[in-house]
This record gives structure tokens, C-alpha cells and sequence, in this order.
């Protein structure tokens, strides 16, 4: 069983390319809660939905979350009624968050509900939340601490970061089957996630970095990183602010704990030789996940690096 630990958009992209060499049934997704919250009483969880909603083919492709040609009557309804309109819930994106938000009230956990999700959408992978309790993650800024997605969604990252906090991380525990996935598994792999709040917030929840840091399966992660900047997201605000290098070799050190290789895209070969200085080996290739013959090439490179080729 191979697992991946994941965030939104680049996990989903790269996921995409590992279910074309790899069969679903050998993959477990460890994935990050950190980025729900409730709006208007209901429990978003956006990186289960995006990945949900990328491997079953219904994402809207140029967003990267939420559903393809989906409509906003709810929310023009909503904001006609003076509600705020900065988070954009598509009307059957609604219908999951009010599912996952009704089976949350009659006791189901989190686990439960997403894999009865995932099996609604035709998925045979795992897809396991990183915990059942609600951690948040926040951001510290001048202007107070902020939810990730009011600092990012609604108020556009503008804010200098001070810190990152997971709230609740401490005293949460791993989801069933997070710790025994990371401690069978013949590879787990970092996709290429905001290091710090999509992974990072994972790494938070107590027994998950000592799992891989024990882990018997070679640890593999994919630079989000490349040409000082992320494909997508504020990690590289998110990484100034913390005084980290924004650049893969920043990701290696934040990772070097139990980091077995690093894969960095091939314009960054120049940076093989300082990440290497960390006694992390370190590969290059095209880490830019253009078209699926681009995801397939990654997904299978990186099994090659994890020595699962
Ligand atoms: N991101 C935005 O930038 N604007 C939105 O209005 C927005 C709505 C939204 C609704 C459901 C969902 O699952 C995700 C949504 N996202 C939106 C994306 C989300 O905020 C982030 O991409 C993830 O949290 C980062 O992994």
C-alpha cells in the first residue's frame, strides 16, 4: 500500500496521475482538515472535496475546487439577505456540505463520512481525513488571527504572516487507520502541497511525525516550490513569514525529520547539490502537472524514486 499525505488542488492533480499507474485499492490519502470551516452552519471540508471531486472527474477544472458548471442560486439568495458572499458555494456543492453536516449531527465521524462519500463518487482508494476532531488552522497576522481562509479567500493573503497556529492539533488524534497505514505502507509520498498548511497541519497531529519519522517505507516529497515560487497558493507567504527559504531546499528543511528523497522539478537542478548538504539525495524532473501524460510521467517517477518502479 503506497500513501500519500495530502492538501487541495496540486495532491488531486498529482493523485490524478498515480491512479493511471497504480491501482486505486493500493492507495490510502492521508489528508489535511485544517482548511474547513462552518459557513452558514455547515462543516466544509475543501481538500477531501477537491480530491473527491478530481478523481471522480467532476471538478471545475479552472478553479480546482467545486464542481464543474455548477450554479450560485443559493448564494445569490443568500447575499440578497445581506450574508457575505466571499466563499462561493455552488448550489450541488451545497448538497455535500449539507450530507456531510447532517451525518456529522446524527454521530457519524468525519472518517465515517467520507468514505461513504468517496464510495458515492466510484472511489476505490482510501481517502482518510487527517483527524475525526476539528483542528483549524490560523494565521497570526497584524490585523489578529485569522481563519486560513478568511486570510486567504477573503482578505486575498495581503496580510504580513507572524505565525501559523493548528488550533485544537494538540489535543486531536489521528484519524482510524492514519498511524497503521503510515507504518505499513512501501512508500508514502509528500504530494506537492503547501508545506505548511496543507502538510504542516498533518504533521501537527501528535503520532504522525514520529510515524514518519519510524516509517519502514521510503519517504518521497514533491517540491510545490519551483522557481522560488508555488504553483498555486500562499506558501510562499506563508514560508517569509516563518523565515524559511522559499525554495525547494526550504521544503527539504522543513521535511528533513524523516525525509528519505526529495523530487524537485528540473529548472531547480541547480539546487540538488544544497539539499543534498542536508543528507537528503535529491532528484530532478518536470514536477509541472500540465496534462495528464505530464501527472502520469510525475506519478511515475516518483515511484521509480521510492524505489517502487
Ligand atoms: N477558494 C477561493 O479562492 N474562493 C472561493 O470562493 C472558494 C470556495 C470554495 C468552496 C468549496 C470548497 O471546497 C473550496 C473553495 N475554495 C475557494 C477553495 C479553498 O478555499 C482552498 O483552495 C483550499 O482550502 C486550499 O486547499
Amino acid at each position: 500500500m503506497i500513501v500519500v499525505l495530502a492538501g487541495g488542488v496540486g495532491a488531486a492533480r498529482f493523485l490524478q496521475g498515480l491512479i493511471q499507474v497504480v491501482p486505486q485499492e493500493r492507495l490510502t490519502v492521508i489528508v489535511n482538515t485544517g482548511d474547513d470551516r462552518d459557513f452558514y452552519g455547515l462543516h466544509v471540508s475543501p481538500d477531501i472535496d477537491i480530491v473527491m471531486y478530481t478523481l471522480s472527474g467532476i471538478v471545475d477544472e479552472t478553479h480546482g475546487w467545486g464542481i464543474r458548471n455548477d450554479t450560485y442560486n443559493t448564494m445569490q439568495q443568500l447575499t440578497s439577505y445581506g450574508n457575505e458572499d466571499w466563499f462561493m458555494l455552488g448550489d450541488r456543492d451545497l448538497a455535500t456540505h449539507i450530507h456531510r453536516t447532517k451525518l456529522l449531527r446524527q454521530g457519524k465521524t468525519l472518517s465515517e463520512i467520507t468514505d461513504e462519500l468517496r464510495k458515492q463518487f466510484g472511489l476505490t482508494l482510501r481517502i482518510l481525513p487527517m483527524s475525526d476532531q476539528n483542528v483549524r488552522t490560523h494565521i497570526q497576522t497584524p490585523a489578529g488571527l485569522l481563519h486560513f481562509q478568511e486570510y486567504m479567500v477573503k482578505r486575498r493573503c495581503v496580510d504580513p504572516v507572524l505565525d501559523v497556529v493548528f488550533a485544537g492539533a494538540s489535543e486531536a488524534s489521528t484519524a482510524p487507520g492514519v498511524l497503521d497505514a503510515i507504518k505499513e505502507a512501501e512508500a508514502i509520498l509528500i504530494a506537492p502541497s503547501n508545506p505548511i498548511v496543507s502538510i504542516g497541519s498533518i504533521l501537527a497531529i501528535p503520532g504522525i511525525h514520529d510515524a514518519l519519522h519510524e516509517a519502514s517505507g521510503m519517504v518521497v516529497a514533491i517540491s510545490p516550490i519551483v522557481g522560488g515560487a508555488p504553483i498555486k497558493g500562499p506558501a510562499d507567504k506563508l514560508m517569509l513569514g516563518l523565515k524559511m527559504d522559499v525554495s525547494p531546499v526550504g521544503v527539504a528543511r522543513y521535511y528533513r525529520d524523516f525525509l528519505d528523497v526529495m523530487v524537485i522539478d528540473q529548472q531547480d537542478k541547480h539546487l540538488i547539490g544544497a539539499i543534498e548538504d542536508l543528507g537528503i539525495p535529491a532528484v530532478a524532473t518536470n514536477t509541472i502537472m500540465r496534462d495528464s501524460a505530464a501527472k502520469k510521467a510525475l506519478a511515475q517517477k516518483v515511484l521509480e524514486v521510492a524505489g517502487l518502479g
